[in-house]
C-alpha cells in the first residue's frame, strides 16, 4: 500500500505489475548510464587540446553518423521491450472466469455473470446483492464508508462497504462500463487502469497470483465526487471463489 512519503510503486500483485517495475528499472538505469556517458563524451571532447579536439573539427561524417545511429538504437532498444509489454497486458489466456464492474457517478457495481447465484457470499457480507436468475448472474454496489463508519485501521477515502471479491491464480477477463460518463477503474497493484466508457465494454485481463485486499481507485475525472468512488478487491483462493460463488 502506497503510504504518506512513498516515493516508488507499490508492491506488484499480478506478474504483469512487477514486469512493469522491472521495466520501469531499466528505463531508469539506462537515462542514469546515457547522462553519465554523454557527459563524460562532452566534457572529454570539449577538453582535447585543440589542434586534437573541437576546434579544428568540421563537417565531420562519420561523427554525425555516430551521433545519429547511436540514439536510434537506444530508442529501438527502449522500444522493443516496452511493446512486448503492452501486446502482454492485452493478451487474455483463456479466461475462467468474467467480472463485469460497471461505473456509476460516483459508485461501482459488479457483476458475476458465469455462476447462477452465490452460496455462501453471506459469511462475508457479500450476501446484500442482488440475483438474477433469469440471466445467472450476481451483482452488487461498492460504495466509499463514510468517515464515521471506519474501523481501526481501515484508510479514509479508500475504504469501501463490500469489497469485490476476486479470485487468484486463473485468468480473470474484467468487463469496465460505465452508465453516464468516462470513469477509470484502476488499482495500481494489478497494474490495471481501464477506462470504462459508456455504451461500450472494455476488456481487461487480469492475472492475479497474490491473495489479500487491494484498493484503487477511479482515475479519470468524472465529476465532483471523483475522489470518492474508490474500488476495495480482496483476491481468494479460486476455490473458495468458486465455492463462494458457485450454487
Ligand atoms: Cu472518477
Amino acid at each position: 500500500m502506497s503510504e504518506f512519503g512513498s516515493v516508488f510503486f507499490c508492491d506488484g500483485a499480478t506478474p504483469i505489475m512487477r514486469s512493469l517495475v522491472n521495466l520501469y528499472h531499466i528505463y531508469c538505469y539506462n537515462m542514469i548510464y546515457f547522462l553519465v556517458g554523454i557527459s563524460f563524451f562532452i566534457t572529454a571532447f570539449v577538453r582535447m587540446a585543440p589542434h586534437q579536439g573541437w576546434c579544428v573539427t568540421f563537417h565531420s561524417q562519420s561523427l554525425e553518423f555516430t551521433w545519429t545511429a547511436i540514439p536510434i538504437a537506444v530508442l529501438i532498444s527502449l522500444l522493443l521491450p516496452g511493446y512486448k509489454m503492452v501486446i502482454q497486458m492485452d493478451e487474455c489466456v483463456n479466461p475462467l472466469c468474467t467480472v463485469k464492474a460497471t461505473g456509476s457517478q460516483w459508485f461501482w457495481s459488479y457483476e458475476y455473470g458465469d455462476y447462477a447465484a452465490p452460496a455462501a457470499m453471506g459469511e462475508k457480507g457479500w450476501d446484500s446483492g442482488v440475483i438474477h436468475p433469469a440471466v445467472g448472474s450476481y451483482s452488487f454496489s461498492q460504495y466509499m464508508k463514510a468517515e464515521s463508519d471506519l474501523e481501526l485501521g481501515e484508510l479514509r477515502n479508500l475504504a469501501v462497504d463490500k469489497l469485490a471479491p476476486f479470485p487468484e491464480g486463473i485468468w480473470v477477463r474484467l468487463l469496465g462500463s460505465s452508465t453516464d460518463v468516462i470513469h477509470s477503474w484502476s488499482v495500481p497493484f494489478f497494474g490495471v487502469k481501464s477506462d470504462v466508457i459508456p455504451g461500450r465494454i472494455i476488456e481487461t485481463p487480469m492475472f492475479l497470483d497474490e491473495m489479500g485486499t487491494f484498493s484503487g481507485q477511479c482515475a479519470e475525472l468524472c465529476g465532483v465526487n471523483h475522489a470518492f468512488m474508490p474500488i476495495g478487491v480482496e483476491v481468494i483462493s479460486h476455490h473458495a471463489f468458486t465455492r463462494l460463488i458457485k450454487p
